[in-house]
């Protein structure tokens, strides 16, 4: 559906839409009218619980989405799922009936009793799931670079393990912060390219979007770098041409 919307838009551009607002009504409008603006340069919309929590998913969210959707772009929950089986169950139902095209999980939580429920239910609605391999924050690497022992061979970084069970559970994407261009590279060599990788962390964050590209990701997650413009449009643009 992504790559469908990719083609289309000649953009390789996610938008992050996390604004802030304590008013719901001018929150909502802010959101609505910033998507619009930049529609023509991004592939998709990803939505985070900045949107969720100020708004609420019916008559908020929702309104969003079916706009998104009137656009022709598809849409990303980043729920950062990572809960047992029956909670993340409820959680994914929650945000397909929203309208969500896609969203983002976390696989340290493992399949059984854990993501198994969120990817058969994204199967069986046509929904896509997106693991998160390697985040873009400084501190990240304390965790995702950490070295596990396996019974047999060499030791190795959990989030190649991570991109292993990516292609293993047959995930549409991985996340892979832009601030890494080499962890990016890895990563591609591990999961081919029937998965996507999706980098955040370009600008506000510090990571280089041609550097990102360069590296292997498919899509660049950028957020405040384009709303936080006073032009998010014309940023927009800056980054659909330097993803090219
Ligand atoms: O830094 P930005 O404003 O461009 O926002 C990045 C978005 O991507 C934001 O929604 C954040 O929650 C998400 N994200 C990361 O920044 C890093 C990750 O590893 C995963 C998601």
């Amino acid at each position: 559906m992504i790559r469908k919307a990719s083609h289309a838009s000649k953009s390789r551009i996610v938008l992050a839409l996390d604004l802030e607002n304590p008013d719901p009504k001018a929150l909502l409008q802010r959101s609505v009218q910033i998507l619009k603006e930049v529609s023509t340069y991004i592939c998709a919309v990803k939505l985070n619980r900045q949107l969720v929590l100020s708004l609420g998913l019916r008559e908020g969210v929702d309104r969003i989405l079916k706009i998104a959707h009137e656009l022709s772009l598809p849409t990303i929950m980043d729920a950062k799922i990572n809960d047992v089986g029956h909670t993340n169950e409820f959680i994914m139902r929650s945000y397909i009936e929203a309208g969500f095209d896609g969203v983002i999980a976390s696989p340290v939580v493992g399949w059984e009793g854990g993501l198994d429920s969120v990817f058969r239910l994204a199967n069986s609605k046509g929904k896509a799931v997106i693991l998160l391999v390697y985040m873009s924050n400084p501190g990240a690497e304390t965790f995702y670079s950490l070295k596990t022992v396996p019974a047999v061979g060499n030791p190795r970084p959990v989030f190649e393990l991570f991109a292993e069970m990516a292609t293993e559970w047959k995930a549409n994407g991985v996340i892979v912060g832009a601030t890494k261009p080499e962890i990016i590279a890895r990563v591609r060599e591990l999961v081919g390219h029937e998965v996507a990788i999706f980098s955040p962390g370009v600008g506000a964050q510090g990571g280089d979007a041609k550097r990102a590209i360069a590296a292997g990701s498919d899509y660049l997650i950028v957020g405040r770098s384009i709303y936080a413009e006073p032009n998010p449009s014309a940023a927009a643009k800056r980054y659909r041409d330097m993803a090219m």
